[in-house]
């Protein structure tokens, strides 16, 4: 019923050469290909599910998992890292790209893992992480001895010394992660460039021989049958060869601070785009030769500039790169007290700036910033998700997300284990961890959760588990949860894919957006984001002064699903959403 009914749509599309915001395609296969309309789902392995008992969440845990993805709808996931890491940074400092972190599993459990996702209907992308190694990494230990091949693999500097004697670093650069991005080595006697920490040393992307050892590690992981890859800090790959001095920001005056200068030279340089163009080209290229199997995709991590990103899609000639760079706008410029001309401002600039015949996305949270019961306040839950999941394109949710799960600020010194958390202090560390949005996931009320059986899990679990967890959420007759999975179930209807998109504010707090296309029963969003109750009208908006009918109201609505509502006058609770139908 479903295939028929987009193709029709399609049909109609390509003969009437109509173009839709958001998704738009101009060409077929792209439009109906697997991706552009997928959700996304993210899941840190370290805190999903622990099958052994060592307290750490691992690959056999998320297999066991994977049906609990399908019938929740979903139908892709990306994994954060799982490779052979030492752990500085959870797996973001790779000593081995082509191993499995031992304490995650083996070969086979990633092989089951694959074909298990593959019968249910999942694709699997995994976290490529090319910008730095480990520097327990093979490729540094023989940079750092300068072994044939390897001398150049990262980026090594004398330093500069100074009049009285003293050596300090080529330049003023410091860390994402506080403190200068170099470090003096003793063994080579060369200081090396690390932009996150120093147990990250940054690749040296100017070397073919990097790029090319690279493009295997990418060609080992397509093989064993994974979807495409979510690349990690792509714009940190390149630095300015004459490694200047920064200018100052003067945003602080601490020099040890990442704010400290403007990056010019070591981020979003335009040899990046040259590198996205090449990967694309790689998984192109595999996938024509494996038309049998899904496209792989590529989606790219970067908080930039919006017309660096739509260049990341597209380049002004026309030379396609990344499938989905990641749109954190709803992380980064909106805030629990954003009004509705915030909220429609951030969806049209994207749609405005994202070159045409692309799938837009929309990224709601990740394991680096706090979940959204925390940033927009508990009651924003369900609206949050209604804005993710009806939009139109592509979902990115992060774990967790769809049970309303809460950040644990409450985690003591002792308990933290994030490395930019540890490097700033106990007086500070509770402004920059990541430690609260990355606590186990909650699956029911038993032992730690159902997460693990440990006496001690690798971060502790959030007290609220009691009756905030995915058990009492499926046996609830409304709960986050339900509401997070009727919102899938709605995304399957045809409109939901090609469906003509516009998005107003309609009074200062509330906006509403509609999926239209002639002949169908249009789907209205309705959000408040307001901490009071709003009454609006919705009848200008929606032209047609038609009756509304519920699809998905939140756990506390007043409003069910089925019931008829006037437009005229529609009155909205504090910080609800409501998805309608039109008819
Ligand atoms: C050398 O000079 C720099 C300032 O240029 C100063 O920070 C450093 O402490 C001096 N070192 C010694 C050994 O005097
Ligand atoms: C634990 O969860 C189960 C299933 O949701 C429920 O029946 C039981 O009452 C809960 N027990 C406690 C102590 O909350
Ligand atoms: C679900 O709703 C029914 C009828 O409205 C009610 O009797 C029942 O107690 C509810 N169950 C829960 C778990 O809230
Ligand atoms: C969102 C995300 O994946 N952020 C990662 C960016 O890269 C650094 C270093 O690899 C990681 O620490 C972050 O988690
Ligand atoms: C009129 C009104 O509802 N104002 C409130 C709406 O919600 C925002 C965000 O919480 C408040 O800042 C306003 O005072
Ligand atoms: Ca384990
Ligand atoms: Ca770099």
């Amino acid at each position: 019923m479903r295939a028929p009914l987009i193709q029709i749509l399609l049909f109609s599309l390509l003969n009437s050469g109509s173009i839709m915001a958001g998704l738009v395609k101009s060409d077929t296969e792209d439009f109906i290909d697997w991706w552009p309309h997928t959700v996304f789902y993210q899941i840190y392995p370290r805190s999903f599910k622990d099958s052994n008992g060592d307290g750490i969440g691992d690959l056999k845990g998320i297999t066991s998992k994977l049906r609990y993805l399908a019938d929740t709808g979903i139908t892709a996931t990306w994994l954060s890292p799982i490779f052979q890491s030492p752990m500085i940074d959870f797996g973001y400092d790779i000593s081995d790209y082509k191993a499995i972190q031992p304490e995650y599993g083996t070969m086979q459990d990633f092989e089951e893992l694959i074909d298990t996702a593959f019968e249910l209907g999942i694709k699997v992308v995994l976290d490529f992480v090319p910008n730095h190694s480990s520097d327990q990494h093979e490729w540094f230990k023989k940079s750092a001895a300068r072994e044939p091949g390897y001398e150049d693999f990262y980026v090594w500097h004398d330093g500069i010394v100074q009049e009285n004697g003293t050596r300090v670093p080529p330049n003023n650069w410091p860390s994402v992660f506080y403190g200068s991005a170099w470090e003096w080595h003793e063994g080579r006697e060369q200081y090396y460039l690390h932009q996150f920490t120093k147990e990250q040393p940054d690749l040296n992307y100017r070397n073919p021989k990097v790029v090319q050892a690279m493009d295997d590690v990418l060609l080992f992981w397509l093989n064993k049958g994974v979807a495409g890859f979510r690349i990690d800090a792509v714009n940190h790959l390149f630095e300015d060869e004459s490694l200047k001095d920064e200018p100052l920001s003067g945003k602080t005056t601490d020099s040890l601070s990442y704010d400290y200068t403007k990056h010019i030279y070591s981020r979003d340089l335009p040899e990046v785009l040259e590198m996205i163009h090449h990967w694309r080209q790689l998984l192109d290229d595999f996938s024509a030769k494996h038309p049998e199997r899904p496209t792989r995709i590529m989606m790219t991590e970067a908080y930039a500039g919006l017309t660096q990103l739509a260049d990341y899609y597209e380049d002004s000639n026309g030379v396609r790169g990344s499938h989905l760079p990641f749109n954190f706008h709803f992380i980064t410029d909106v805030k629990g007290d954003s009004d509705a001309r915030d909220y429609v401002y951030n969806v049209e600039k994207w749609l405005i700036y994202m070159p045409r015949g692309h799938a837009a996305n929309w990224v709601m949270g990740n394991h680096d910033n706090p979940r959204v019961a925390s940033r927009f306040g508990p009651a924003s839950v369900d609206a949050m998700n209604m804005l993710l999941l009806t939009l139109p394109g592509v979902a990115v949710t992060y774990n967790g997300e769809e049970l309303g799960m809460v950040d644990y600020r409450e985690l003591s010194w002792e308990e933290t284990v994030d490395p930019p958390a540890r490097n700033v202090g106990e007086k500070l560390y509770q402004e920059v961890s990541r430690d609260p949005v990355r606590t186990p996931f909650q699956w029911n009320n038993e032992t730690n959760a159902g997460f693990s059986t440990a006496a001690k899990t690798w971060l502790p679990v959030h007290p609220n588990y009691l009756e905030l967890n995915l058990e009492a959420q499926k046996v609830a007759n409304r709960s986050h949860y339900q509401v997070y999975k009727d919102l899938l179930e709605l995304r399957k209807s045809a409109i939901m894919r090609v469906g003509r998109f516009n998005i107003e504010p309609l009074t200062r707090w509330v906006f509403a957006f509609k999926r239209s296309y002639p002949n169908f029963e249009s789907i209205i969003t309705v959000i408040n984001v307001s901490d009071k109750e709003q009454l609006v009208d919705l009848s200008e908006f929606l032209s047609q002064p038609k009756k509304l009918v519920v699809e998905v109201s939140g756990v506390d609505s007043k409003y069910q699903p089925g019931q008829s509502l006037a437009a005229s006058a529609l009155l909205l609770a504090a910080r609800e959403g409501l998805v309608c139908r039109l008819v």
